[in-house]
């Protein structure tokens, strides 16, 4: 039987001015200007606090922040292969388990955090991170999502938009869109498959507040969670290094992204506009989109208005027909 030595009580945030002014996030990385991904890091750093313990799947949050021999990160940190943060993480918390019941160690059972990009957590990642889940481990896993394989130079992953231009997913006059195929939905991967997860959210760095109380919640948790982070990337999106917030913003306000909780079953939204904005208007402001023709704004729009419909969201995306075998 699980034994929740979990005591800690991380309060909620009611407004920006009572968010906490210590960083465990400090300056001195060779993220890009404007990187979402950076901006997430300091925003879950500070909601997590002291307590807390950083498992690190290569990638951009790794390579850019820890490069070379120094890091940004007060409270311990720990690289993991891309592959395995999920059973890294299952490790250290299975250990502190032990050490605190058999009274080898002393103190908090610490917060433990995997900080993994979109293809350390439902790509190459996916099959750590999912038994983690499954096993119950006393973690969260965040998937701070920047749509691509960015630390590789913008490659595609599972969470790349359909249309996008990567280097992977070139447009050209076989396959003019770029990316064929619409993306994996990574809350509902955790949801529909894992009876331990008691808590799942989406966030994004275009709303701080509720960013940070969606970590604490998570965190005070006793069990697996998950939050899935919308972290606009403008190297790899080509959009202006100042405009990273607008383009989360954005994101909601078309209902390319959607912002809720998942508690024991439950779902309640956050930000939900009353009137969606057409796609069109995210897709404008960002490089990675230029080449798509009406056509292909029409169909990822459809996308859109099916998704935003569900009341559980889960949405039949149009699967792509399978090339002809000769
Ligand atoms: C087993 C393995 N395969 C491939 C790589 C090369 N690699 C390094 S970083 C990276 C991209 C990671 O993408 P993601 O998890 O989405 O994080 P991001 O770079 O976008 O922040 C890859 C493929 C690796 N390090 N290990
Ligand atoms: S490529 Fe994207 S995710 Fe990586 S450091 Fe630059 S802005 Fe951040």
């Amino acid at each position: 039987m699980a034994v929740a030595i979990k005591t800690q009580n991380l309060a909620p945030v009611k407004l920006i001015r009572n968010v906490p002014k210590e960083e465990y996030y400090v300056p001195g990385h060779r993220t890009c200007a404007g990187c979402g991904p950076a901006l997430q890091y300091k925003l879950v750093a500070k909601a997590a606090g002291p307590n807390t313990i950083f498992l690190g799947p290569t990638g951009c949050m790794y390579v850019a922040n820890a490069s070379y021999l120094c890091t940004p990160y007060t409270v311990p940190w720990m690289h993991t292969q891309i592959t395995n943060g999920g059973a890294v993480a299952s490790g250290i918390e299975a250990a502190y388990k032990v050490l605190l019941r058999k009274g080898k160690r002393e103190g908090e059972f610490p917060n433990i955090i995997v900080m993994a990009g979109d293809g350390g957590s439902v790509d190459i990642g996916l099959q750590a991170m999912s038994a983690m889940m499954y096993r119950g481990h006393d973690a969260l896993f965040i998937c701070y999502d920047n749509e691509a394989y960015t630390n590789t130079g913008i490659q595609t992953s599972p969470t790349t938009p359909y249309g996008s231009n990567t280097t992977f997913t070139p447009p050209g006059p076989a396959i003019p869109e770029g990316k064929t195929t619409f993306p994996k939905d990574p809350p509902q991967l955790v949801i529909g498959g894992h009876p331990a997860v008691k808590y799942v959210a989406t966030a994004s760095v275009a709303y701080p507040v509720d960013l940070i109380n969606k970590v604490r919640k998570a965190l005070n948790v006793v069990g697996p969670t998950f939050l899935h982070i919308h972290s606009p990337c403008p190297k790899g999106w080509k959009f202006d290094a100042s405009k990273t917030i607008e383009v989360a913003r954005l994101a909601i306000e078309t209902g390319m992204w959607n912002m809720y909780e998942w508690e024991s079953g439950e779902y309640r939204y956050q930000f939900r506009p009353k009137k969606y904005k057409p796609v069109r208007e995210y897709l404008k402001l960002q490089g990675r989109f230029t080449h798509l023709s009406d056509a292909h704004i029409a169909k990822l729009q459809a996308f859109v208005d099916a998704k935003v419909k569900g009341p559980g969201i889960p949405v039949q995306a149009p699967v792509p027909t399978p090339p002809a075998v000769h």
